[in-house]
């Protein structure tokens, strides 16, 4: 048995004039329960540090850059790397990353139980928009402040297992868990800001945006034979609601632990990743059963072409 107990920190909300020493002392409260739970690895969620800002509208965009991380650890958040160390918890965490070169990114990072960060992550499917959209309830601006990561989607083994990231959109995506589990991948860990509506239909509210959040990570667990954790950062941000729904997956494609709450809520899961063995060694054995020769479309055409 490969076992690693795991950790899903769902956070609460976070508003904007919350400053990141707040934030990283709820941060560490989770990392002390998941440290007496035995947790030797705990995720948090995408953009964990400060508010959801691309929701704000800057005209000039470097007014934002007050909500980006020029270093990772930093002084706000040493402490956490400090105590993970001492405990001996692994973790990931996402942050908005500016880079020497003035480039910006949503990153989320893994450490290993020294916390020396071995992994990171850019994301790669921004969702929403780059200009101001007065039809939208609500902006969505990731695609005004962030590039697309640069980095594609690998792995790194870490604690005996194969471990991959991805953020919030990207777990909508087949092909994100698939190139990973062409890599063996055998936990992928998440995190994300989902809006309780859809800015652009109102009728899609929370029962839909969850099921939609769950089918995505089930998939992906399923066709890849690999443990998902997906972590919410959730509730009312300065009058507009994220959804929780953070949840622990197995291989099998199955719900093993959920969040019930829309607050700062630690799931653990002694996830065992030799539980990964049997999908990737028979319905999902990509040596055997893979077709190569009719995949490709999926990387040589971006948008749908119907026939004429
Ligand atoms: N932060 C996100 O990527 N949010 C998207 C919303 C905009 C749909 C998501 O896929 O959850």
């Amino acid at each position: 048995m490969r076992e690693i107990v795991i950790g899903a920190a769902q956070m609460g909300p976070i508003q904007k004039a919350d400053p990141r020493e707040a934030v990283v002392a709820r941060m560490l409260a989770l990392l002390e329960e998941a440290a007496k739970a035995g947790c030797t690895l705990v995720v948090y969620p995408e953009l964990c540090l400060t508010t959801f800002f691309p929701r704000w509208y800057h005209e000039d965009r470097a007014e934002a850059d007050h909500w980006f991380e020029a270093s990772m650890p930093n002084d706000a958040t040493r402490p956490l790397f400090d105590r993970a160390r001492d405990l001996g918890v692994a973790f990931s965490l996402g942050y908005a990353e500016l880079t020497p070169e003035g480039r910006h990114f949503n990153t989320q990072i893994l450490t290993d139980r020294e916390a020396r960060i071995i992994g990171k992550y850019r994301k790669v499917h921004l969702p929403g928009h780059v200009e101001w959209d007065p039809d939208r309830t609500h902006q969505h601006l990731e695609k005004r402040y962030f590039e697309p990561g640069d980095l594609g989607f690998p792995v790194w083994r870490s604690q005996n297992a194969v471990m991959g990231m991805c953020i919030c959109n990207d777990r909508r995506w087949p092909e994100v868990y698939r190139v990973m589990g062409l890599q063996g991948v055998e936990l992928v860990m998440l995190g994300y800001n989902t809006p309780t509506v859809n800015s652009q239909s109102g009728d899609e509210g929370l029962e839909k945006r969850l099921y939609h959040s769950d089918l995505g990570m089930c998939a992906g667990a399923y066709q890849n034979s690999t443990w998902v954790v997906g972590v919410a950062k959730a509730g009312n941000e300065d009058g507009h609601p994220l959804m929780g729904g953070s949840i622990i997956v197995d291989p099998d494609g199955m719900v093993v632990a959920r969040a019930t709450s829309e607050d700062d809520e630690l799931l653990v899961h002694a996830c065992d990743m030799d539980k990964c063995t049997f999908g990737k060694t028979t319905i999902f054995d990509f040596a055997r059963h893979r077709r190569i020769e009719h995949y490709g479309l999926i990387c040589s055409q971006t948008g749908a072409v119907p026939p004429p």
